[in-house]
């Protein structure tokens, strides 16, 4: 599993308030914290807080603060081509760009920068009519996707479809229909198009968000999901992931794989 930590995003307050001041040290703990709890990817988002003409700027800083403390390479977090960009540029390593819709424009646009820049990329199942009521309609989309990417040269394994979970408390319904889309991803193509979801969408506003984010996300794993955007400091939650991989037969058993999963 792809672990993607989600914590440098300006939808949190410590992290907004750092963009505002142009204070690195929050940025760069997060980034810290989360490799030292495994990441594999650090997820920026500038936040929807900041203006589209600054965008680009602040991405671009929060690129340079996390890859300065850490190395690890970035999931980029912006629907603004601009601020895309601007993180690219900065870049060091094999980026995730996410993410682009199933609207044609957008797809030309992100694909083609994920070509120019080497980068896997991230494409959402839902268009300018928003995200599909059930699994065909997301499959639909997820199939477009996979039609522009393999056009614009994306290799399917830089490819994530993200069927888009959204909030079990107000939503209930669709949870089932992205573990199907889930399953049914891997169809579209072979090789296969990888699959990715925001676990964290799934319990907001709702109690018992750890105990829901880690029993959907083992659900998803046995679906076949290959990477999450994430809490990794949820201990329980990371657990379970280890648990799931050796229940799966995606990791070898040991005795300590607790311990083992840990360190990798
Ligand atoms: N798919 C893709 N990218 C994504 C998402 C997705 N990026 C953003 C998001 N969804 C994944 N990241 C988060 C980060 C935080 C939360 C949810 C998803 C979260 N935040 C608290 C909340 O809203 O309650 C913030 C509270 C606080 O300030 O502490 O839950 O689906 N491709």
């Amino acid at each position: 599993m792809i672990l993607i930590g989600e914590r440098i995003n300006g939808m949190f307050r410590d992290i907004r308030e750092a963009i505002e001041k142009r204070d690195p040290a929050p940025v760069a703990a997060w980034a810290r914290r989360q490799a030292a709890a495994g990441a594999h990817y650090l997820d920026i988002s500038t936040g929807p807080a900041a203006a589209a003409e600054d965008q680009p700027v602040i991405m671009e800083w929060l690129v340079r603060i996390a890859q300065e403390a850490t190395a690890l390479p970035c999931c980029l977090d912006t629907v603004n081509p601009d601020a895309m960009e601007a993180g690219l540029r900065v870049h060091q390593g094999k980026a995730i760009l996410n993410s682009t819709s199933a609207d044609q424009e957008r797809m030309d646009r992100f694909f083609a920068l994920a070509v120019r820049y080497d980068a896997a990329v991230i494409g959402l199942a839902m268009n300018e009519q928003g995200v599909p009521k059930d699994a065909n309609d997301r499959l639909t989309l997820a199939m477009e996707l996979v039609a522009n990417a393999d056009a614009h040269g994306v290799p399917m394994e830089d490819l994530f479809i993200d069927p888009l979970v959204l909030p079990v408390n107000v939503a209930q319904e669709h949870a089932v229909e992205v573990l199907e889309t889930i399953r049914q991803v891997k169809l579209l193509a072979s090789p296969p198009p990888r699959t990715v979801i925001g676990l964290s969408n799934i319990s907001q506003r709702t109690r018992e968000r750890s105990l829901i984010n880690r029993t959907y996300l083992v659900m998803a794993m046995a679906a076949g999901l290959d990477a999450a955007i994430l809490d990794v400091e949820d201990k329980a939650l990371l657990d379970a992931v280890a648990t799931a991989s050796i229940l799966l037969n995606r990791e070898v058993y040991c005795d300590s794989f607790l311990k083992t999963f840990h360190q990798r």
